[in-house]
């Protein structure tokens, strides 16, 4: 299958932004994350739609941290999803996730949420509430739904996955050899089965919709630290609230997370490179872009 792709080189470049625009313009964007021992997650997602130029961004997070998820930020806002004692969400919590996406222009959904049927429950909720709206999946959130997966079929042609080769084998359910092993087939067959853009992470990220390919040559060992996938999940999302098609918001998503990989490394070394470094990189790829 991988030999009927077409090929794609160009990186997609953000539109200019307008004198007489504002923060409505660039995109409202919901990042629903975290929960207790990964605010971190959430903070980073957040983060990270920021730096990738939303006008407004929202992270929804478990009520037992969001007074820590407020503090990471100053610049989001922050709401939280009420929730059992034990953490778990209950089906009220859920339709209060369908609720504030109402807003939204673009979700990012699952960085830090734990793996679990009640988050499972919560994103099938999420996502046949507004089959239009894009919405770019990440982490938990897409292993939660590895046992329900016609619930990666609900958003047609507006969802982005953006699974790690251990998240790709769960919902496979195959081993991680065997993703390695044919990288850009499954996620290609994947990608036109779901209708979804499927990007899997790595050394040469792939990004594909069943059709087109894109092999990214950014990014660097120094990457292979916790918390350099939420910080693409929320650039990404933030580049399709800037009106990027799903395909080429992860394009440029995965090739300026690699960029801002690279140069944080040239200059601090990727053995000390956080995930947090590539949030501070990130404004001299946009002006490497301009
Ligand atoms: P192994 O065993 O290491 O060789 P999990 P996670 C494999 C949140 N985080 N190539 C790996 O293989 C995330 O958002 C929160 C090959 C292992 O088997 C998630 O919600 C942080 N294999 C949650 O934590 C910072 C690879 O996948 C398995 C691979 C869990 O996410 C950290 C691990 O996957 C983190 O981002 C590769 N490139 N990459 C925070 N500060 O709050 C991974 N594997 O069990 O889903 O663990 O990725 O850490
Ligand atoms: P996650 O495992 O979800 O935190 O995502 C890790 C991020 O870092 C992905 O965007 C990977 O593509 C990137 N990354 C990790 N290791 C490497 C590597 N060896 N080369 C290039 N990128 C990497
Ligand atoms: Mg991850």
């Amino acid at each position: 299958m991988s030999t009927d792709l077409a090929v794609v080189h160009d990186v997609p470049k953000l539109p200019p932004r307008q004198a007489d625009s504002h923060k409505g313009t660039y995109g409202r964007v919901l990042v629903v994350a975290g929960s207790c021992g990964m605010s971190g997650a959430a903070i980073l997602s957040g983060s990270a739609a920021l730096r990738g130029g939303a006008g407004l961004v929202w992270v929804a997070c478990p009520s037992e941290v969001q007074e820590i998820v407020a503090a990471g930020n100053p610049c989001y806002l922050t709401t939280s999803i009420p929730h059992h004692t034990n953490g778990t969400f209950s089906p009220s919590s859920a339709d209060h996730v369908a609720g504030l996406a109402e807003k939204a222009d673009v979700v990012a959904v699952g960085p830090g949420l734990g793996s679990r049927p009640d988050v499972a429950h919560l994103l099938r909720t999420l996502l046949a509430a507004k089959p239009d709206q894009p919405a770019v999946l990440d982490a938990d959130g897409i292993t939660s739904l590895a046992t329900d997966p016609g619930a990666y079929s609900l958003r047609p042609g507006r969802l982005v996955m953006t699974p790690h080769p251990g998240e790709f084998a769960k919902v496979l359910g195959i081993t991680i050899a065997e993703v390695q092993a044919r990288r850009e087939p499954l996620a290609a067959e994947f990608a036109a089965k779901h209708n979804v853009v499927l990007l899997l992470k790595g050394h040469q990220t792939v990004v594909t919709d069943g059709r087109r390919v894109y092999r990214n040559p950014t990014g660097n060992p120094g990457m292979a630290t916790g918390g350099s996938g939420d910080v693409l999940t929320g650039l990404i999302a933030a580049l399709i609230g800037q009106e990027l098609e799903p395909f080429d918001a992860a394009v440029l998503g995965a090739w300026a997370h690699g960029r801002a990989g690279d140069l944080a490394a040239a200059e601090l070394s990727q053995v000390a490179l956080t995930a947090a470094d590539l949030l501070d990189y990130l404004p001299k790829v946009f002006l490497e872009l301009e």
